[in-house]
């Protein structure tokens, strides 16, 4: 008898030690999960990191990002480049659309938005004011995805007014995923509307039409197209 209960109390310990053990398993389990969570900050400078590379592997990492965001492979033409609608969809599509639709990378301080006051056609302009000096991986930016026939000529063109840009390139326009072919380049310094060209042609069935600043100054941005040429 005194056996049998001696043995009781031993798998009644026992049986408390395995509901801790079991509840030390899911803490754990919980906690580990915390720790997958992604810094929206470091994700933008990893990626920021990415454009700027040139290794085999960064680039494989880019073409992946490709398929991912392609949620917009097919379509039109770009849309709202006058910017008389809000800044939304597809405004934000392209390579980077989880980043929402005018997004900074490390810690840029820039900022979009549309203005009454200034518009070169319409009513609405595109206004952007960086903050930030030009370093690597400092820029704001947003891009939208559009449909293009592979290895035609296009032609890209924007109005643009600036305040102080604070270096030539400061604002210029990336068409393709990798930002290896930028057609438009602003000028630094401060000019009224004057319009802006560029010509490109990419061997894919799409391209990231990107608008970018990365350097100090405020720049009017309105009647953006790309047209199909001959
Ligand atoms: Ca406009």
């Amino acid at each position: 008898m005194q056996d049998l209960k001696r043995k009781a109390g031993f798998n009644s310990v026992q049986v408390l030690a395995l509901v801790l053990l079991a509840f030390l398993l899911l803490i754990l389990k919980f906690s580990f999960r915390q720790t997958d969570k992604i810094v929206p900050g470091k994700k933008a400078y990893i990626h920021g990191q990415n454009k700027r590379g040139s290794s085999e592997s960064q680039r494989e990492d880019r073409e992946l990002s490709v398929f991912r965001s392609s949620e917009r492979s097919s379509g039109a033409s770009l849309e709202n480049g006058g910017f008389e609608e809000d800044l939304k969809f597809p405004w934000g599509t392209g390579l980077y659309s989880d980043y929402g639709i005018w997004w900074n990378s490390m810690n840029c301080q820039s900022s979009a938005e549309l203005d009454s006051r200034n518009s070169r056609s319409g009513r609405y302009s595109l206004h952007i004011i960086n903050l930030s000096p030009r370093q690597p991986h400092v820029f704001g930016n947003m891009s939208q995805r559009i449909s293009i026939e592979p290895n035609r000529k296009y032609m890209i063109s924007l109005w643009a007014k600036a305040d102080n840009l604070a270096s030539a390139n400061a604002v210029n326009v990336p068409v393709d995923p990798g930002w290896f072919i930028r057609p438009i380049q602003l000028p630094r310094g401060t000019f009224d509307w004057t319009e802006f060209k560029g010509e490109f042609s990419l061997d894919t069935n799409y391209a990231d039409i990107r608008i970018l600043i990365e350097d100090t100054g405020e720049v009017w941005i309105d009647d953006l197209e790309v047209n199909l040429l001959n």
